[in-house]
């Protein structure tokens, strides 16, 4: 692939923005080589400033679900803008989106919009911490709520593939108030408790994790969680910023069954607009200014154009449950698929999945948790990444994220991105 724009655009944006990138995933370092700059995206393909095609599995992080540039959400976008962009006053969209997202998300009786992932997290930890007056929270190693201060400790995402999961700039006092555990350990965060007793506000975990690395809740994590905090007083929050909308309707929390005390929500919401959301039970969400004392801001929040894109994504999801489905076995066709080439090779590889995500791990081991993922080899995931790049394939540019697979992939991008797995996983192996 001839990407001389890329390269040179690269140059020029590190000259204005710090890494030549907004946000610090997008700059390839894990997986070395230089980032493509995007000029268009269509559907399951994106286009890049050199107009090589690629097969999309990032999906702008999880939001386009639906594919690139779907009719339904351009029409929605179109015609909200003409009537300004924005308020900064309370609008009728703003209603049906709050109704819209009880609806599909049963445990968020009250919703509260902002602006992105990190906003919610935020919002839904100064909440808790404000309901319970407690103030220290427990988080997971490789878990990544954004990046506010509390959740810069053992996060995962762009912290742990930049190497700083425990950011400088983070005071030692938010620090200490932010506790680890492991994920899918339950006794580590039972000792946590005890060791805390009624100091404990929020256990935050994405309930299926997406950010060291796809790693599933193992039988009976998240139900002993939930009763743990029943019985501590300790306020649940599901982190489904990367799950809500796309594991299911209700997100993880339908699909596995277990009921938090608050949920956030991101990416798939705005339907690619800047959009974050965080809700729960009534009571707990009176206590959010201007109903109750937990102050809590945003001069765009609940936007007009955000929400009519928003809302244009998640009535069409909740309208077509069946998409679901389709998006499972698109994503099981891929896995098997790739299973079947390493098997071919006489390999052994480790592939988390679950609904449209899925992750690839080069280790025989299981990946259960954060020190297991970082176990696996890095080098050969780059390599893997840059193969699969040259074959038209667009993963996620690090070890540490989720794949996101969305209804647009035809028959025929699903077995070129199988067979760019082959020739991927052969130069991997054969090295
Ligand atoms: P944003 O502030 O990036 O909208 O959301 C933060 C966030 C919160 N919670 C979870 C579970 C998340 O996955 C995220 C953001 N996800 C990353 C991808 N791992 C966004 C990509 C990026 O940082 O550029």
């Amino acid at each position: 692939m001839q990407t001389t724009r890329s390269e040179s655009l690269f140059q020029k944006a590190q000259q204005f923005i710090p890494g030549g990138v907004n946000s610090p995933v997008r700059a390839f370092k894990a997986v070395g080589g230089k980032p493509l700059f995007i000029k268009s995206a269509q559907g399951a393909y994106l286009f890049d400033e050199d107009n090589n095609r690629y097969i999309e599995l990032i999906n702008s992080w999880g939001p386009m679900i639906l594919g690139h540039a779907h009719p339904m959400i351009e029409k929605a976008v179109v015609e909200t803008v003409r009537f300004s962009p924005s308020f900064g006053a309370p609008t009728a969209r703003e209603i049906e989106m709050a109704e819209l997202i009880t609806t599909m998300v049963p445990s968020v009786e009250k919703v509260r919009m902002v602006n992105s992932g990190t906003e919610a997290c935020m919002s839904a930890i100064r909440l808790a911490r404000g309901f319970t007056g407690r103030d220290k929270i427990i988080k997971f190693e490789g878990c990544y709520h954004g990046h506010g201060d509390s959740f810069l400790i053992a996060a995962g995402s762009g912290a742990i593939t930049m190497g700083t999961p425990d950011s400088p700039g983070v005071t030692k006092g938010t620090a200490n108030d932010t506790l680890t555990a492991p994920y899918n350990d339950l006794a580590a965060v039972r000792q946590l408790v005890e060791a805390n007793p009624r100091q404990i506000a929020a256990i935050i975990i994405e309930p299926v994790a997406g950010n060291m690395g796809l790693v599933l809740p193992q039988p009976g994590f998240l139900e002993g969680l939930r009763q743990l905090c029943d019985q501590e007083g300790i306020i649940l929050i599901f982190d489904e910023v990367m799950t809500g909308f796309r594991l299911a309707k209700g997100g993880a929390q339908e699909r596995l069954g277990v009921k938090p005390d608050m949920t956030t929500l991101g990416k798939i919401i705005g339907g690619g607009l800047p959009v974050g959301a965080y809700g729960g039970r009534k009571e707990i969400m009176d206590y959010v200014s201007p109903a109750g004392p937990v102050y809590q801001a945003g001069t765009l929040s609940g936007n007009p154009v955000a929400m009519a894109a928003g809302l244009a994504m998640l009535h069409h999801l909740n309208d077509n449950p069946s998409i679901y489905t389709q998006l499972d076995n698109i994503t099981a066709a891929i896995t098997q698929g790739i299973a079947q080439a390493a098997s071919a090779l006489g390999k052994q590889l480790t592939i988390n999945q679950i609904g449209s995500m899925y992750s690839l791990f080069f280790t025989e081991e299981p990946v259960v948790d954060f020190a297991s993922a970082k176990r696996a080899d890095l080098e050969a995931f780059g390599l893997y990444f840059r193969t699969m790049l040259a074959h038209g394939v667009y993963l996620a540019p690090s070890q540490f994220e989720s794949l996101f697979v969305s209804v647009a992939l035809s028959q025929a991008d699903i077995d070129q991105i199988i067979q760019a797995n082959a020739i991927s996983l052969a130069a991997v192996f054969k090295k």
